[in-house]
């Protein structure tokens, strides 16, 4: 694949996209979105490949989508788009995917980050949903999912002004677990992506399906999920590797099934 609007690098256990519309603060088009969305898809099931890291430049993780391309549109021209489908297709990404944020991430760039796994922030990140300031509302996710991190008051209040928040407040918010110097951002994230991408693959995929069933179950019915994806892993040769190797005090030797 071609792609002119992202750059994908892979290592040895990760892979690393870079948002690449620098001109327009890496606003997120149907284009990155299309050549995004591809790249994780075959990312999720190239074997090298355990944990995925996604990050912008220092000035923006992503500024919103793009208002340009959607500025004249109409409902029925939204409803034909269907971007939504692309980013329902992120949702079915297996590995985890980690987003290293430094600058602005508004609109879809926030809603992009939190539709990700871990939240890694620059000392210059900024989160917000400022939507309500052009005369919409989030549209991919931003109301559930940043809810769900901060809780109503907060979440409110980002919506229904549009502000921003830093990264040190994204933090104490438990938005992102983490801030570091800028130029440390993209170092963090390929350290935490070697402490994943070093875990037994299969157990890192069913612990990423249980800790996201915690958003759409009850109490009970997540926890018979997650007892279902602890028994289903002593059905891998993985979890006998791992048992083994502690009893042999040894490092494991994951095989991925
Ligand atoms: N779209 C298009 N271009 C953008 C942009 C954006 N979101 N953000 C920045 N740019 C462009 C600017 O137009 C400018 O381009 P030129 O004028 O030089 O050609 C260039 O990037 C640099 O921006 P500024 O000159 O404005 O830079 P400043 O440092 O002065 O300001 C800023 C930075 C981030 C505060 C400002 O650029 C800004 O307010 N940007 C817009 C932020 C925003 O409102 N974001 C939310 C957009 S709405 C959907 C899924 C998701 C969404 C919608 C639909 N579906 C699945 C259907 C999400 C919606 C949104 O995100």
């Amino acid at each position: 694949m071609n792609l002119t609007t992202i750059l994908l690098t892979k290592e040895s256990g990760y892979a690393l996209i870079q948002f690449n519309r620098p001109e327009v603060l890496n606003a997120i088009n149907m284009k990155l979105m299309e050549e995004l969305v591809s790249a994780l898809e075959e990312l999720d099931k190239d074997g090298d490949t355990r944990c995925i890291i996604l990050t912008g430049n220092e000035k923006a993780f992503a500024a919103g989508a793009d208002i340009k391309e959607m500025a004249e549109a109409s409902a029925m021209e939204m409803l034909q788009r269907d971007q939504f489908a692309r980013w329902d297709r992120i949702r079915k990404i297996k590995k985890p995917i980690i987003a290293a944020v430094s600058g602005f991430a508004l609109g879809g760039g926030c809603e992009l980050a939190m539709t990700c796994d871990i939240i890694l922030a620059s000392e210059s990140a900024k989160f917000g949903q400022p939507e309500i300031t052009i005369g919409v509302i989030p549209g991919a996710g931003g109301t559930q999912r940043l809810t769900r991190a901060v809780g109503k008051y907060k979440a409110m209040e980002m919506v229904l002004t549009g502000a921003m928040i830093t990264a040190e407040e994204a933090k104490q918010w438990g938005l992102v677990v983490k801030v570091v110097p800028n130029e440390y951002l993209v170092e963090e994230a390929k350290n935490l992506a070697k402490v994943i991408a070093s875990k037994p693959p299969v157990a890192v995929r069913l612990a990423k399906e249980a800790v996201l069933k915690s958003f759409d179950t009850t109490i009970e019915g997540g926890l018979e999920f997650e007892r279902k994806n602890f028994y289903m892993l002593f059905a891998s040769e993985d979890q006998k590797e791992g048992m083994k190797a502690f009893v042999e005090k040894r490092k494991p030797e994951w095989k991925g099934k």
